[in-house]
């Protein structure tokens, strides 16, 4: 990276990768500080994964008012939510609306992608290289690249070849793409397509879903909020906050104490069909405490979804086709919808099935399975990310002794707490792997390692430290654990992204941590006010 006739690489305190809803808070907290800052930003803008993914349909599915920002209570009263779930654009507004309100653009660059993170042990300095070549050097690196960034664009032959337009969702185009009276195709069925479909479907003259594996889905029950209601929630934040920091996934609800297994079966479908009316994420699947466990508890909820499909879809064959049966329910995403199912009975909409005849390759003028040609104009690619490590490998990490990152996780990710990782000093990451991260609410995951992440860089600067590093003791001993705690759940039965299971040859391994946002909480502070327990400190 270094040439003798290069200019001298601008010199920072901090730098963050990534202005999400992780990078922008870091930036808040570290200026806070008084440390010098500077976050780079693939995106034109603030925003993260929601300034990428603009696609039809595209929402959160976790309620506007939990899904923001607790750090700041007058942006917690100022901020008008005007649905239950917020729409991509409004939560694009409302971190605009952040950025300016606490002028973060300032010390923001946009459109620049940082290729390289060196560690230099001489200077103890981590080194940074952009995709404009410019070169920058800071004590402190932060990794708040997102987990679901890096799209999966299978290689399918012959897309190259395609007349028509094609697209993927977590990288849709900031122009307005109508797909009034074409033909379209939707590969995939994860909560994006599953967002994506009826929107699309409504426009589109014709919808071909190409399906590899059913979801299990309940619908989002989304409404506009209630003037009322939100006045009320917004009375109440302090303590709403504290629940869901201390809670199992970030969510102000109370943790199911009974076995689906301990009521009888009319109970159990009366609660069940509570959860149904309720929606959204901690509807059905928070009804019972071992739902992810015990696989005859999850068993009746599985069955409770497979009728509910039943019912709603008017075509027997296409109903079955959409009921999932290899996997427990819950352990791949649970997808949240607005008339996903009803969306079936739409004349103009096919469910075609690519596990029993697979795609063969795109066309000049469509797409080719197993069984015969769909002619196509145009085709959106909802087909996930390369979650977790993918953002992370994507620039070239190297620690102490030019160790890669890449490397180092060959077998996959190991790291303390998902925050920092033996061999690469002064480097952390936000909602990383071996966190609960994607099994929670991320704004609180989030917020929670900003706010520990901010502590510990205060307490490195009071003592004089300067640098911190993970033991590899300290790791071995995390990674453990993390597969112990899955190993106690249903989630490694299924193929799903937690597992790496999506991207072909990535190593089968539960990413995230299932111990619980509160419990994981704990730990943090417990080993921070152990003067950072499992941390290697140097002066
Ligand atoms: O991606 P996914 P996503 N041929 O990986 C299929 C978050 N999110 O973008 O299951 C044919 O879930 C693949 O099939 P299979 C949320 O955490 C949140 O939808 O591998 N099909 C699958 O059906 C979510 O879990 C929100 O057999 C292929 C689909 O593509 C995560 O992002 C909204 C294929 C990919 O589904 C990712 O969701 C949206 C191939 N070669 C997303 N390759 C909200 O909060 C893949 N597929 C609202």
């Amino acid at each position: 990276m270094h040439g003798s006739t290069t200019p001298p690489a601008a010199s920072f305190d901090a730098i963050v990768v990534g202005a999400g809803l992780s990078g922008m808070y870091m930036l808040y907290r570290l200026r806070g500080l008084g440390l010098a800052t500077r976050v780079f930003e693939a995106g034109s803008d603030v925003g993260g994964t929601w300034y990428w993914n603009r696609y039809p349909g595209a929402r959160c599915d976790v309620e506007s008012l939990d899904y923001s920002y607790s750090f700041s209570p007058e942006l917690e009263q100022e901020w008008e939510w005007t649905e239950r779930y917020p729409t991509q654009p409004e939560i694009q507004r409302y971190l605009n609306h952040v950025a300016d309100r606490f002028q973060l653009r300032r010390d923001m660059q946009f459109d620049t992608r940082v290729t390289h993170a060196h560690y230099d042990a001489a200077r103890s300095r981590w080194d940074i290289q952009t995709d404009d070549g410019q070169r920058y050097t800071a004590r402190y690196c932060i990794m708040a690249v997102g987990c679901l960034s890096t799209p999966n664009q299978p290689s399918f032959k012959g897309l190259e070849s395609f007349t028509g337009r094609w697209y993927h969702t977590g990288l849709w185009p900031h122009e307005d793409v109508d797909f009034t009276g074409l033909r379209v195709g939707v590969i995939g069925t994860g909560s994006s397509a599953i967002q994506a479909i009826p929107q699309i479907a409504k426009q589109a003259r014709r919808l071909y879903v190409f399906q590899r594996t059913p979801n299990y889905s309940v619908p989002a029950q989304n409404e506009p909020l209630d003037p009322e209601r939100q006045r009320q929630i917004k009375a109440e934040y302090p303590a709403r906050r504290q629940k869901s920091r201390m809670s199992r996934a970030g969510f102000p609800f109370d943790a199911p104490e009974r076995s689906a297994l301990e009521v009888t079966p009319e109970e159990r479908n009366q609660i069940f069909e509570a959860g149904w009316q309720r929606g959204g994420i901690g509807s059905i699947n928070a009804a019972f405490k071992d739902l992810v466990t015990n696989p005859d508890a999850n068993e009746t909820v599985a069955q409770f979804v497979r009728d509910k499909i039943r019912q709603i879809v008017h075509d027997p064959a296409t109903a079955e086709l959409l009921i999932p049966r290899e996997y427990p329910f819950g352990t791949k995403r649970l997808c949240v919808d607005i008339d996903y199912f009803e969306t079936y009975n739409r004349p103009n909409v096919t469910l075609v099935d690519v596990r029993s005849a697979p795609i063969q390759e795109i066309t000049p003028r469509g797409l080719r399975t197993s069984t015969g040609e769909y002619a196509l104009d145009a085709i959106v690619f909802a087909t996930g990310y390369d979650a977790m490590t993918g953002p992370l490998f994507a620039i070239d990490i190297r620690g102490r002794d030019g160790q890669s990152l890449k490397t180092k996780w060959s077998d996959g990710p190991r790291t303390y707490l998902g925050l920092a990782t033996a061999g690469f000093p002064n480097l952390f990451m936000i909602t990383g792997p071996g966190s609960p991260s994607v099994l929670s609410n991320m704004v609180v995951s989030i917020e929670q390692h900003v706010d520990w992440i901010t502590d510990c860089v205060r307490f490195l600067k009071d003592h004089h430290y300067t640098k911190i590093e993970a033991s590899r003791q300290a790791e071995d001993a995390w990674v453990r654990h993390v597969n112990e705690v899955a190993d106690l759940t249903l989630y490694p039965r299924a193929n799903s992204w937690y597992m790496g299971a999506n991207i072909p040859d990535k190593p089968r391994v539960f990413m995230p941590y299932l111990g619980g946002v509160g419990a994981y909480r704990q730990k943090c502070d417990e080993l921070a006010a152990n003067n950072y327990e499992g941390f290697t400190l140097s002066p």
